[in-house]
């Protein structure tokens, strides 16, 4: 992880609007006790809403909820120094790619996926979580998973679990992962290659 060039405490869900580009110019961006406190509470807010078509950059996140993307969202050389509850969920139906960036110390999951779309992450890192692509638990709804050339390491569990019937899940040979129980835990129904 990069350093960071400074350090931003957020008290109140930064929101970029749909379409706008938010660049951090790699600050830190650091959720404050009026967020949450970064462990496992379900109840805390995100550092950033991103709304449809808005774009992430340069940014360095630690706690509350992370990041919601309400529809299609590009992240890019997005970092979470310390996951809080998750890093970055997606709340509405889109497309969201991930590029580069990393996340560390996540407790369970890295990203969550609670509407249908796509998911693709590209060049990522992520070391220490339980579950870093999580589809919602017990919820089945039309979703793509496409992961490459990115590093997983010290996971509890595993890189994708979907209880989607029809998750169409791609890992890149491309992809390395290292002291992880599982690469996908879906059911047999879904169509996973790699
Ligand atoms: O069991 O509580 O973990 O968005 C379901 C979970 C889920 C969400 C999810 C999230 O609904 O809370 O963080
Ligand atoms: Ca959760
Ligand atoms: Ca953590
Ligand atoms: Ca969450």
């Amino acid at each position: 992880i990069p350093p960071a060039t400074g350090k931003v405490i957020v008290n109140e869900p930064i929101v970029v609007k749909a379409g706008q580009t938010f660049d951090g110019e790699g600050k830190l961006y650091q959720a404050g006790p009026s967020l949450g406190d970064g462990g496992q509470s379900e109840t805390q807010k995100p550092v950033f809403i991103l709304e449809p078509g808005a774009k992430l950059e340069n940014v360095q996140v630690a706690g509350g909820d992370g990041i919601h993307a309400r529809g299609d969202a590009t992240l890019k050389n997005v970092w979470w120094k310390d996951v809080g509850e998750d890093a970055m969920t997606m709340k509405g139906p889109g497309h969201v790619h991930v590029i580069g960036g990393g996340a560390y110390a996540a407790t369970d999951k890295i990203f969550q996926i609670n509407a249908p779309g796509s998911l693709s992450i590209d060049g990522f890192t992520a070391d220490g979580f339980g579950k870093a692509v999580r589809t919602n638990g017990g919820h089945d709804f039309p979703i793509s998973i496409d992961i490459r050339n990115s590093v997983f390491r010290n996971g509890d569990e595993a890189v994708v679990r979907s209880d989607a019937k029809d998750a169409k899940i791609n890992i890149g040979s491309d992809v390395v992962i290292e002291n992880t129980p599982h690469k996908v835990l879906a059911p047999a129904t879904a169509d996973v290659q790699g």
